[in-house]
């Protein structure tokens, strides 16, 4: 029988929305938000496996899903010997310590002895274990934030994103003790043919990656500043040039990185460049 990736996502939460789109991205079909606890794709060799996202890393350690989505924050906290197969770069949050706000702050070792509300023991833990910091840890499963107003705990360690959530409980983030986003984990030790999919799909998800990443971008350039122009836009091997029907005048097109972006248009622009277009790419093959 031919294999059958089997992929673990959050069945709804944070991670679900932008999985389903990171998939669909791909080109790979399925039945989402129905309700159901599983799809097969109908056009790739993937069954779906809706889940609560702290139980992934177990059915991905137990083989019952090969591969699955998760906050980095929840793969490390429940330790499972899972493989990070690749970033995701959505979903990102960090994991802080936060105190009411009219508390002093000077560094961790104000938490020497402080009862510290979590639910992320092993995380503030090993932190606080790196630090030589001694302190009680309150493992507790949800609303952490409200723990130091109802007299639980002294400090907190929760996820924070905006930062509202704090705010809005009267607490001040001091400090960030892990940085998350989600990942791709897999099964140690897949078989050849699973392998072979979870390549091909690896293959995909770059691809939509690197277009989210880069733009096309098309310029008309004098032809004596193209090589200080073209010097600026490599692109995926160099730019294409082709002349325009105005004599002395180029039409360049290439591609360019987001991060770079602005500060290269700024150097593009003052090489003389002119009508400058930038269109998102769906896809970017390497
Ligand atoms: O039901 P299930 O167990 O599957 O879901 P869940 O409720 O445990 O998780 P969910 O859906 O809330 O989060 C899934 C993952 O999203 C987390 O493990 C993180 O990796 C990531 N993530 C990103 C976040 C946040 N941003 C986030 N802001 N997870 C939680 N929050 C919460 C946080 O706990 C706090 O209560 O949002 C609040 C803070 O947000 P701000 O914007 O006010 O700072
Ligand atoms: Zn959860």
């Amino acid at each position: 029988m031919a294999s059958l990736l089997r992929i673990a996502l959050q069945k709804s939460g944070r991670l679900s929305e932008d999985s389903y789109q990171l998939f669909k991205e791909c080109g790979i079909r399925f039945d989402y938000g129905t309700g159901k606890l599983k799809s097969v794709s109908s056009n790739f060799p993937a069954e779906f496996l809706f889940l609560r996202d702290d139980d992934i890393p177990g059915y991905v350690e137990d083989g019952v899903a090969d591969l699955g989505i998760v906050g980095e924050n929840v793969a490390v906290e429940t330790g499972r010997p899972v493989q990070t197969v690749h970033k995701l770069g959505f979903s990102k949050c960090r994991l802080s310590i936060a105190i009411p706000r009219g508390v002093d702050w000077v560094g961790t070792q104000d938490l020497q002895g402080k009862n510290i509300a979590t639910s992320y023991p092993n995380l503030l833990g090993t932190y606080l274990a790196g630090e030589g910091v001694q302190a009680e840890i309150h493992e507790i499963s949800g609303s952490v934030e409200i723990a130091p107003s109802i007299g639980l705990a002294e400090a907190v360690c929760d996820i924070v994103s905006s930062g509202s959530t704090l705010l809005s409980n009267g607490l001040k983030e001091v400090e960030t003790i892990f940085r998350s986003e989600a990942i791709l984990i897999a099964r140690p030790a897949l078989d050849a043919d699973k392998q072979a999919l979870v390549d091909k799909l690896l293959f995909r998800i770059k691809s939509v990656q690197a277009a989210k990443n880069n733009k096309y971008i098309v310029l008309n350039a004098p032809n004596d500043a193209l090589d200080q122009i073209t010097a600026l836009l490599p692109g995926m091997k160099s730019p294409t040039v082709t002349p325009l029907a105005t004599e002395g005048w180029s039409s360049v097109h290439s591609v360019l990185n987001e991060n770079e972006f602005w500060e290269n248009i700024e150097a593009i622009r003052a090489a003389g460049a002119e009508g400058i277009l930038v269109i998102p790419i769906e896809k970017m093959i390497y």
